[in-house]
């Protein structure tokens, strides 16, 4: 009786234990390929860069206002061909963002480069003042001029730079 008492109070603090390490893992984005500097950033690291807020229509059909960063900044950040060093070949570089539940979206690195176009692609942390929840967060990208959401890919997890030349 007294070995299966402290058995299942065993049990039970390996349980809690388990499940507080869980609750801990925070999810990171890590950006590699084609970058001289790969980058692994927590949430908290993104405090590094200015906050651009976008107000955007989701396909819900309502606005909401998304804030985060831009997404050209992490890059620069990581080393990506921008400025002057993007022409040549390295306009067949591209983003390969890839998501906790496996979906995956791609974009051309002059979509991104501030001196291709105006638009500003976010990595989203907030949606209407709130931190993006689970299933969506923490990290989600928001491309404003794409008219359908399907490259807004949620719970981004790891961003791949990748050449295209043949
Ligand atoms: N990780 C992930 N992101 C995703 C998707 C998905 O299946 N997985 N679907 C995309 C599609 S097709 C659309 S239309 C939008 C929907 O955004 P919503 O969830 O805010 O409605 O999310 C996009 N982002
Ligand atoms: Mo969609």
């Amino acid at each position: 009786m007294f070995l299966k008492k402290t058995l299942f109070a065993t049990l039970v603090i390996q349980l809690f234990c388990v499940v507080t390490l869980w609750a801990q893992t925070e999810s990171t984005l890590a950006i590699s390929g084609e970058v001289s500097v790969p980058l692994t950033l927590k949430k908290s690291d993104l405090a590094a860069f200015e906050t651009i807020s976008h107000k955007v229509k989701d396909r819900d059909g309502k606005e909401h206002e998304f804030k985060g960063v831009a997404l050209f900044e992490l890059l620069k950040k990581a080393g990506v061909s921008n400025g002057a060093q993007l022409r040549g070949e390295n306009l067949v570089k591209y983003v390969l963002i890839q998501a906790a539940d496996g979906y995956e979206v791609l974009y051309a690195l002059p979509e991104i480069d501030p001196d291709f176009t105006d638009q500003i692609i976010l990595l989203a942390t907030e949606k209407d003042g709130k931190a993006l929840e689970n299933g969506e967060g923490p990290f989600r990208i928001i491309t404003p001029n794409d008219k359908k959401q399907a490259r807004w890919i949620r719970e981004v997890r790891s961003i791949k730079v990748g050449f295209a030349k043949e």
